[in-house]
């Protein structure tokens, strides 16, 4: 199936809106006219009129996986609560939501079912979750999902806090941040899940901003490609909450270039010799 993923049940057609519509039309579907990050724009893959905050760096990451995608058609994202589920009833590629910190569980099953229904199919399952259902609440079945060597993918979308619910601190958020709700800043470092997703088993792990948009993207494409062929993929995706750290909306691209250049968000990749030789091969005959 092309355009038509998405449907408008007939009974609804009349009270949808202009947007909706023209995001079920638009999509990124197409396979005859493959699109990819630097086509955003020309397609419609998130409503504009969504409630994320003016600035918020997670509706900025979450635009650029979605057009990072290889295989939008046959690809199911598992969501988590948090500001980004806000958003996923209003993007254009199949999601379901899962209860906070299940989601990786959640994606274990779905896979394994595809698998099993679509033998012949490829079928990308990619977890998109904020820090807190991540790194915190939801660590155990994310970790789990990785020693089973489960063939998903788990994309964090790492604003360091519990956005969603006003400013506490997560496991993700620099060591002495202040929050509404850490008034004395926190009292342990940044977890180092890059690390401990390796220690785990992934084939693929790599850290990622929407400041180097390519990179952005191979970074994605790979860790698709990596859960369909070789393990468990994990990319964490740095991307600001300017309502939470109070900074200005349009200061949220500056703030990532900053912390990268001071070297407090570091972004690197790391692949096992199974997952770097097959990025050799698929990436020659890509050229
Ligand atoms: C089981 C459960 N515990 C707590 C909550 C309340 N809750 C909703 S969103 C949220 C914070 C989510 O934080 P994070 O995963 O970092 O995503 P963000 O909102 O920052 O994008 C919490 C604690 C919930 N919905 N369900
Ligand atoms: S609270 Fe932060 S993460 Fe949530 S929508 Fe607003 S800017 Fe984005």
């Amino acid at each position: 199936m092309k355009k038509g993923l998405t449907q408008i049940a007939p009974c609804f057609e009349d009270i949808m809106p202009e947007e909706y519509k023209e995001l079920v039309e638009q999509g990124p579907f197409d396979k005859d006219k493959k699109v990819g990050l630097s086509d955003l724009g020309s397609f419609k893959e998130l409503i504009e009129e969504h409630p994320l905050c003016a600035g918020c760096g997670l509706a900025l990451g979450m635009r650029m996986i979605l057009a990072s995608l290889p295989n939008p058609e046959d690809t199911i994202i598992v969501g988590s609560t948090g500001c980004s589920a806000l958003a996923f009833s209003q993007v254009a590629i199949h999601n379901i939501h899962s209860v906070f910190g299940n989601q990786n569980a959640v994606a274990s099953g779905l896979k394994r079912a595809l698998n099993l229904r679509f033998p012949d199919k490829v079928k990308d399952v990619v977890v998109i979750a904020g820090d807190g259902a991540t790194s915190d609440i939801g660590l155990d079945m994310t970790m789990h999902s990785w020693f089973r060597k489960e063939n998903i993918t788990t994309i964090m979308l790492d604003n360091e806090a519990y956005a969603n619910t006003g400013g506490q601190e997560s496991g993700m958020s620099m060591e002495g941040a202040v929050l509404n709700m850490a008034p004395k800043g926190k009292y342990f470092p940044k977890i180092p899940l890059t690390e401990v997703a390796k220690a785990s088993g992934c084939a693929y792990v790599a850290s990622c901003s929407p400041s180097k948009p390519k990179a952005f993207e191979k970074k994605i494409q790979r860790a698709i490609l990596a859960a369909r062929e070789v393990g468990p993929s994990y990319v964490q995706v740095f991307c600001p909450c300017p309502t939470n750290y109070k900074m200005k909306p349009e200061d949220t691209l500056q703030t990532i270039k900053s912390r990268e250049k001071e070297g407090t968000y570091i972004v690197n990749e790391f692949s096992t010799p199974e997952a770097e030789e097959l990025f050799k091969r698929v990436e020659v005959e890509q050229k």
